[in-house]
């Protein structure tokens, strides 16, 4: 099975699209299966500043790795409206994601490690939940990423989810670093869109790389 099908099959749909999911491929996306009229389809598609993609990381394929991120898996790229509710619909929500996965939504270009170019001197925004409560965070946070509603929106990379056995953990990935008002600003804005009134923390890649699980926040707000 091709890497990208077989990361897709990880995260069937939920349970009432199983009927409709049976007459498909394992792995095949519901609303890629039939094109619609040529011209119509066109009209009805409303493309995204930016094209986006999920990526998948097993905990059953983690636990095999030999170096961290070689499990990762890309599952669909998408750059309209439809195409996210499309893929949003028919992937699992953090809640029912399996303890030990991690689910990204990162911009199409920039792979979800420290080590890519782009995320290298960067860093991350966490906010912590509950396990099973973080399902409305995590879609208003890719809605407020793909809908461009951070001002400083180049800025991002992307978003991650980690589900853990107690918590799952979303975090936002940001370019610069060092460039504490931006970080800021967007850290503001985040906690603002998701009404998040609690303390959270800023942690450079950098910083997180040398000192692991004992990194500490370089900015908090
Ligand atoms: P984690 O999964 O984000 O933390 O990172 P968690 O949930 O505390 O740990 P887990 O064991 O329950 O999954 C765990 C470890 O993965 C980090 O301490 C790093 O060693 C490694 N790691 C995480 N990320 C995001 C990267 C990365 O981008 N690059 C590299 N090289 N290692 C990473």
């Amino acid at each position: 099975m091709a890497q990208e099908e077989e990361a897709a099959a990880a995260m069937r749909p939920a349970s009432a699209e199983e009927d409709r999911e049976e007459d498909r491929e394992e792995g095949e996306i519901e609303g890629e299966e039939a094109e619609p009229a040529a011209g119509i389809h066109h009209q009805q598609l409303h493309p995204l500043e930016y094209a986006w993609k999920f990526w998948f990381d097993n905990p059953s394929l983690k636990s095999k790795q030999t170096a961290w991120g070689t499990s990762i898996r890309p599952v669909h790229t998408f750059s309209t409206v439809e195409d996210f509710w499309s893929l949003y619909n028919n992937i699992h929500h953090p809640s029912k994601l399996v303890v030990g996965a991690d689910l990204y939504c990162f911009k199409d270009t920039i792979e979800p490690k420290w080590e890519d170019p782009v995320c290298q001197n960067g860093g991350n925004w966490t906010i912590n939940c509950p396990r099973g409560k973080s399902d409305t965070m995590w879609l208003y946070t890719l809605l407020a990423m793909i809908g461009e509603q951070f001002d400083n929106g180049d800025e991002i990379c992307g978003a991650v989810v980690n589900v853990r056995g107690k918590q799952e953990r979303i975090s936002i990935w940001t370019k610069n670093a060092a460039n504490e008002a931006t970080q800021l600003s967007i850290g503001k804005q985040w906690k603002e869109m998701l009404d998040y009134n609690e303390q959270i923390g800023f942690i450079f890649h950098d910083d997180a790389k040398k000192l692991g699980r004992s990194v500490k926040s370089k900015y908090t707000i």
